[in-house]
This record gives C-alpha cells, structure tokens and sequence, in this order.
C-alpha cells in the first residue's frame, strides 16, 4: 500500500505490506527505528529485530500493523512483523551540510531528497494546471520543432550544431512557428524545451529550460496580458489546492499565493525608471531591468506585475512599434512578486510586411533567413499577439525558492551537463 494511505485511523491495529526505501534508520539496544519512504509519504517501523543489510537508501518491503503514535514523525508506526530488503545500498554519500557543488555531482541520488521530491509534484501541478486552463478556453496545443534554422531571440545565445552538412540550431523559441500556425488554429499554445547559451551565472538562468507559449490570432497587447493574468491566476489556484503538503513542507506562504489573482498592475516602463531612480537605483532611461533592478521593483508586492512599453532597441525584431511613441514597442513583462522578478516576455507582433522588414534592417537581420516568416505578413496578416513563460521561473517562485537550479531535474548551466 502507499504510505499515505496507511496513515489513517482506519488502520489502527490493522495488517498492512508498505515498499520503499530506507530514508533514516536508529539502531538502539533491542530495537530498530527505520523511517521508510515512498512516493507518497514517510511512516517510522519500529523493529524488536534487527534488520539484516539495512541501511539508508536500500530498498524495503515491511509487513506489520499499524500504531498511533504521537511521537512519530508522521504520527503513525508500524509494528515490523516481517521486513525484507530488496536492494542492498553501499554508504550513502550524501550527509548533511554537503556543498552545493557536491550536490549537484551527485544529482542522481539528491534527487531523492524530500526537498525535491515536493519541488517535481508542484512542478507537475503547474504543468497540468497550464494545460487545464489552455483546454478550457479552447486553445489548441501544438508541437514545433526544436531544430531550427534561425534565431527567435538573438544570436549572441544560440547553440549551433552540425546538422548533416549544414549548421543549425536549438530553438530558444517556438514563437515564429506559432505564429505560422495561428492561421489555421487560431488560438495556439505549445510547451517544448528551448536552449539558452547563457554565458552568464545567475540564480535565474539555466541553458535548458521548459517554455510554455501562446500565440493569438486576433489579439492586442492588452488582450494578450488579460490571457496572461488569467491563466496564471489559474494555476497558482491549482497548485494551493492540491500541494498544500508540499508547499508547507517548503516553508512557502501560501497566504501569499492565495491573493494572487487578475487584475496585475500594469506599468510602463517610463515609471518604473522613475519609480526606481527615486529610490537611489542608478538607471537610465533606455538601459534593460536586469535581476538586479526587478528583485528592487519587485520585493514588496504580493502579485505579479505587467511592465509595458520597453524601448524598442531593447526588445526583438518582431514588436510592433507603440503607435503613441514611437521609440517603444507594444510590449509587456511579467514581473513575480517578492523579489522574483521575469516571469513573461510578451508581446503584439509587427503584422505588416513593410515594417518588419525595416525592423530585420535595424537589427541586422539577413531576409533571406526569414522569407518563409515574412510570407505570414503577405498572406491573409491578422494582427496577433503571444507570450513566453519560463516554466522553471514559475517553479522558483510559487515554490519560493532561492535558484533556478532547484526547479529543475538536471540544471544545465555553463560548467555542467553531467550527470
Ligand atoms: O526571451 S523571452 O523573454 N521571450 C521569448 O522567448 C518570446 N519569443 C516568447 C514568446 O513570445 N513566444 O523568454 C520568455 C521567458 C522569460 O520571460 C523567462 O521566464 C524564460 O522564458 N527564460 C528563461 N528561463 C530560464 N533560463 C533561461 N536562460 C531563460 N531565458 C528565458
């Protein structure tokens, strides 16, 4: 049986068969503690014999029955009548207080950690729970190609391989594939891995990420964010319903969590400089919020925030200019509260040929890499909008945890793809 199933009432005095693995084991004179774990819970056995080859992190099959106990970590015991173990562990390498670096070497067993265990469920919570609300409003999922001929984001972050006799590259972005498909669709969203070389080491950067995207036929930059408040309100809302155990485990304020819900402020980006050179932050207007000026914007609130209207040489190729002034675009940012910063990039996109075109120019870009985009413009154009979620960056906040690394199974950075 799961572990948390036999943490109930209803078996007290009862025979029950529990499988997992040794997670702490206390020896004393005539009697064995072993706290065993499984996917769900944790329970303590309580053995008058010894175990032949027990040890943390073997693996274990215990008959017994069950025991109220106050004293127990999860407030039940099982009374060992038979405990067999299945797969014998060697030392456990990991002990406490062990250094970052270590523990990223040793992954593969870290990941059995409690820690991370509670990060994964919420992660998959979030992963449903996008999905839920994207089936409920009627967008279609799609899936684009990882390998790409081109960049989305820049060239100075992509990662290029031999591709046959050609060069090409991973994607760091589905967004011009998804806006080929709303043609047909309408309404589109995908979730895929995307690639950043980034050379950079922060706390909320990793080279492989899970990106969620939406793109909408028909949409504005306001009714982009509108979408974006939304499905994100929505899932913070799943993840407090079904992980309140892992969330408390994490230490999380769920209070916090709970008050998140649509409308988010919406700022441009004029104010937040304003607002940030007030408060002593050395910014001009036209330099990016990086980490460091966002967790300043940020700390204090309690909800996501939208920062509109970034300058345009700032942003990508494909903003549409912000008919009001010019040097920005019809863009937005999603801002986590408390410090977390970038959640979002978004934006309305340049729906006329003509402008795109001398926005590739601007930028550098060679046409002829895009024609196959650019006949999005001459064929049937819509004004259309979409957005960018890091998956991970989700993670991080809603779990509230202080690296990126931590969101995710094996964190690929600049020093490690190993294990
Ligand atoms: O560069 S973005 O801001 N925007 C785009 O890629 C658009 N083309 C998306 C779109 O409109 N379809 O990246 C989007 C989000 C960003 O807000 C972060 O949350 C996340 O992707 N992101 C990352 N997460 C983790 N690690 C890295 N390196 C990373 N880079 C972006």
């Amino acid at each position: 049986m799961e572990i948390a199933k036999v943490l109930s009432d209803k078996y007290i005095g009862k025979k029950v068969e529990i499988r997992g693995w040794i997670y702490r084991i206390r020896e004393q004179k005539n009697k064995t503690f072993i706290i065993v774990r499984d996917s769900t819970e944790i329970i303590q056995c309580v053995s008058e014999k010894p175990v032949k080859d027990a040890s943390m992190e073997a693996s274990i099959i215990i008959k017994g029955k069950i025991r109220k106990d106050k004293r127990a970590p999860t407030g039940y015991e099982i009374d060992v009548e038979k405990a067999e173990i299945v797969g014998t562990a060697q030392r456990f390498p990991i002990t406490r207080d062990q250094s970052v670096e270590f523990l990223l070497d040793v992954r593969h067993l870290w990941l059995r950690s409690r820690k991370l265990t509670a990060v994964m469920k919420v992660k998959e919570t979030i992963l449903a729970a996008f999905r839920e609300w994207f089936a409920k409003q009627d967008f279609h999922e799609v899936t684009p190609p990882i390998i790409v001929s081109g960049s989305c984001e820049g060239g100075s972050t992509l990662f290029s391989f031999k591709y046959f006799d050609k060069t090409a590259y991973l994607s760091q972005s589905a967004q011009l594939y998804l806006e080929s498909l709303i043609f047909s669709l309408e309404k589109v969203y995908s979730l895929t891995p995307s690639f950043r070389a980034e050379k950079s080491r922060t706390r909320r950067h990793i080279a492989e990420y899970w990106h969620l995207e939406g793109e909408m036929a028909w949409c504005d930059n306001e009714g982009n964010m509108k979408i974006q408040e939304e499905l994100v309100s929505y899932v913070v809302k799943r993840v407090v319903e079904k992980n309140k155990k892992e969330l408390e485990f994490l230490k999380r304020d769920i209070s916090i969590l709970k008050g998140v819900k649509p409308p988010f402020k919406r700022y441009t980006y004029d104010e937040v400089i304003e607002i940030l050179q007030k408060k002593g932050v050395k910014i001009k207007w036209g330099e990016d919020l990086g980490a460091d000026e966002e967790r300043e914007f940020t700390k204090n609130l309690k909800k996501p925030v939208f920062v509109i209207n970034y300058p345009r040489d700032m942003k990508a190729f494909y903003m549409k200019v912000n008919p009001d002034n010019p040097k920005t675009v019809l863009c937005s940012d999603m801002l986590s509260p408390e410090g977390y910063g970038e959640l979002i990039g978004a934006s309305q996109r340049e729906d006329s040929e003509k402008l795109l075109k001398e926005n590739m120019k601007m930028f550098g870009l060679k046409q002829k890499d895009y024609e196959w985009y650019l006949d999005l413009r001459r064929f049937g154009s819509v004004p259309h909008s979409g957005f960018g979620l890091g998956i991970e960056r989700m993670v991080m906040w809603i779990c509230g945890l202080d690296h990126i690394r931590d969101a995710t199974t094996y964190p690929r950075t600049i020093n490690r793809n190993y294990p």
